[in-house]
């Protein structure tokens, strides 16, 4: 793993936007407020208190399908809670990164998901995976981007998102058929970035992750290679975050299971 330091939003818009096209992430430090970080960190702890009180013993599986409309377990003690901008206390298009979102996917951007994800003391790390397949063999700008915004200074052993760059160009299954696109969204043992390159004369994408300070935001393509890392620490390690998707895009494969932890009439 390659930690290639802090590499902040620079003066201009412009410059952000050409590092998210090259990359398909930016690490944008000093942006958010610590009113506004401990904001979503107070909600997000209340939140998940009340969620997993009310989960109790009843059974969750791992992955979208196998969880709540409430909860996912995203991976073995990887939690993601939605929560809306609405609970949050927070006005989407003020947020601090709406410029990057608005002028990548465009002024009509829809807020698709948005909550928290933690993961527990001891929890191992994710299979590498995409949020959302290509939708064209032909290269397109994003369709969709997510924001993780660290709610504590999060150290390598609490194990930050890591990223492998520039893969978002390498996992278009429409254009290489040796990619199989439920495993790249699902997570799976043999996906990797080697395996994206497979064949080829292509680098294979260098593997990137960052200690986070708080209030630190992780913005990338949804098609970008990626993966929780495990975390090795004694702490909980909690990132909110927000996924925008340009108007008219649909897909979902984020929270899929239509059952509720609470009783019916709840
Ligand atoms: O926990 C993280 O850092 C990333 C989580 C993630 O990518 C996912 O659950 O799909």
């Amino acid at each position: 793993m390659k930690h290639t330091g802090t590499r902040a939003i620079g003066s201009s818009l412009d410059d952000a936007q050409r590092r998210l096209a090259n990359d398909g992430f930016i690490l944008l430090t000093g942006m958010c407020e610590a009113s506004l970080v401990a904001r979503l960190l107070d909600v997000s702890l209340g939140r998940s208190r009340d969620i997993t009180a009310a989960l109790g013993a009843q059974a969750i599986g791992i992955g979208s399908a196998a969880g709540f409309l409430e909860i996912v377990q995203r991976s073995p003690g990887r939690w993601d809670i939605p929560v809306s901008p609405a609970e949050f206390g927070v006005e989407d298009r003020s947020l601090p990164w709406w410029p990057l979102i608005a002028d990548t996917l465009g002024a009509d951007a829809e807020h698709a998901f948005s909550g928290v994800v933690y993961s527990d003391p001891g929890s191992p790390a994710q299979f590498w995976h995409i949020d959302s397949p290509h939708v064209t063999a032909k290269y397109q700008p994003p369709h969709a981007l997510n924001v993780m915004v660290a709610l504590h200074d999060i150290t390598l052993a609490m194990g930050p998102t890591e990223f492998a760059a520039g893969s978002h160009r390498l996992t278009n299954h429409l254009h290489n058929p040796l990619l199989v696109s439920d495993e790249l969204v699902y997570q799976y043992e043999t996906t990797c970035p080697e395996r994206l390159v497979a064949g080829t004369q292509k680098d294979v994408p260098e593997r990137i992750s960052f200690p986070l300070p708080a209030g630190s935001c992780l913005v990338f393509d949804d098609r970008l290679l990626h993966r929780g890392l495990g975390n090795e620490s004694t702490s909980r390690r909690s990132v909110a975050y927000f996924s925008y998707r340009q108007a008219g895009y649909c897909e979902n494969t984020h929270f899929e299971s239509q059952r509720s932890i609470y009783p019916a009439g709840h």
